[in-house]
């Protein structure tokens, strides 16, 4: 398929759809991210592109798998240099809008109705930016035959990045599709997506939705 800097390749029955943190605490007005400060109207944007990449995705039979990040109530898996950072107020495991933030079990840790798992899917719980980095998604990816991730959901710059640089260093073929992702920050979020394709797609490849569905239609997942 087209992408750049060139074309994409794949096998669907190795490739899985990662959809990181699509959580309320992120995504939605009175969140964690808006009481940062930032504007969700750019991360709201993700998901209707996000539903139809999900529903094709569940229709040809593609592996799907979703991250949400956050912590175990009592807060001992998040380091103290993750724990202190901002306002004391709004740091993780406060009381905030939509329940302790990023506290795992809480209405706001929780991923979005639109894009809600269905039962099967996979979803990894991470206490950091990374999808890999203390959870058992490698294993799991091992498990499944996986070899190509197609990376969605936000932030473009945090957790999209850090996770894409994870499986590119673990050999991972990841493909991130340029609508499917988003930033709080227009900048972050194109010079983010041109990080990942520049010298020659150092980190994988980028593409807009529309061609990874074109593709995707044309190739049925083998059972
Ligand atoms: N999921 C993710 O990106 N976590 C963040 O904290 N992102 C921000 O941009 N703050």
């Amino acid at each position: 398929m087209p992408a750049d800097p060139y074309p994409f390749e794949f096998d669907p029955a190795g490739t899985a759809l990662l959809i990181i943190d699509m959580q309320r605490d992120f995504v939605e007005p009175g969140g964690f991210g808006e009481t940062l400060g930032n504007d969700v109207s750019w991360l709201q944007a993700v998901v209707p592109p996000l539903q139809r990449v999900l529903a094709t995705a569940r229709e040809v039979g593609l592996t799907v798998i979703h991250t949400r990040e956050g912590h175990v109530p009592d807060l001992s898996d998040c380091p103290p240099a993750k724990l202190n950072r901002g306002e004391p107020s709004l740091r993780i495991g406060e009381p905030g809008p939509k329940g302790r933030i990023l506290v795992r079990g809480e209405y706001g840790h929780d991923i979005i109705d639109e894009l809600a798992p269905l039962p099967g899917e996979l979803v990894v719980d991470k206490p950091g930016k990374g999808s890999f980095h203390g959870t058992s998604l490698g294993a799991e990816l091992a498990e499944l035959g996986v070899t190509s991730l197609v990376v969605t959901g936000v932030t473009t710059e945090v957790c999209v990045h850090t996770t894409v640089r994870e499986a590119n260093d673990r050999g991972y073929e990841c493909l991130v599709l340029s609508d499917c992702v988003g930033s709080y920050f227009p900048e972050f979020q194109r010079v983010g997506l041109e990080m990942i394709s520049a010298q020659g797609g150092i980190f994988g490849w980028v593409a807009p939705s529309s061609a990874f569905l074109a593709a995707l239609t044309l190739q049925e997942v083998p059972s």
